[in-house]
């Protein structure tokens, strides 16, 4: 697949705004990954994808997530709002058939990350977070550090997010706080 053919796979699974954002984190994974290195093609794929689920019903995400061994059950004793990014990898995968295991996993850690990220998935994680339709506060920080050092700018992304979700008084699935000790370790 190019990454025209997967603009063409979402446009009718997304609405005009999601859409338009998705094609921003694919424009921002691509210049990510002519920076930092990564696989250019597979960058502008995996962004463009990452949210394929996310108008799925969360009926139709539960089932899916029960129905595939693969995809972590644990997910459901959280927050719904991660359930579209593993079914979106395994809908690119039975739908689409992308078979390519980094696409798949920078699919489905976009949302809380995991330790070791690889830099598919730091890239896909960060341009999520950074693509220009984006603006809460914050947003531009990390833009700035994202243009220095990669693991910096994830850190940074994962710090805000914990913070945020601790502030609204929500769970932070385990492998976000997994991401979040690794990258500590890591950053300059
Ligand atoms: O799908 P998007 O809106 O583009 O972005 P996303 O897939 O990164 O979703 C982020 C949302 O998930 C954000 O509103 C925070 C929420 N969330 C809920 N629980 C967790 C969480 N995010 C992380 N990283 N970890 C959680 O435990
Ligand atoms: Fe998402
Ligand atoms: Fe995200
Ligand atoms: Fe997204």
């Amino acid at each position: 697949m190019r990454i025209e053919e997967a603009e063409e796979a979402i446009r009718s699974l997304l609405p005009e705004k999601r859409f338009r954002h998705s094609v921003g984190v694919s424009k921002t994974a691509v210049k990510l990954a002519k920076k930092y290195g990564a696989d250019v093609e597979k960058a502008g794929i995996a962004g463009m994808l990452h949210d394929i689920a996310k108008y799925f019903s969360d009926a139709d995400l539960e089932a899916a997530i029960r129905r595939r061994a693969d995809i972590s059950n644990d997910f459901l004793e959280y927050s719904d709002k991660l359930w579209h990014a593993p079914v979106g990898a395994v809908y690119a995968q039975e739908k689409l058939g992308i078979e390519d295991r980094e696409i798949l996993d920078a699919m489905t850690y976009h949302t809380t990350g995991r330790q070791n990220m690889n830099l598919l998935e730091k890239i896909i994680f960060l341009a999520d977070y950074i693509e220009p339709g984006r603006d809460f506060p914050g947003v531009d920080e990390v833009r700035e550090v994202a243009a220095e050092n990669l693991d910096n700018a994830v850190y940074l992304e994962l710090q805000k997010t914990v913070i945020h979700l601790l502030e609204k008084r929500q769970s932070v699935y385990p492998k976000t706080f997994e991401a979040y000790n690794d990258l500590v370790k890591k950053i300059q």
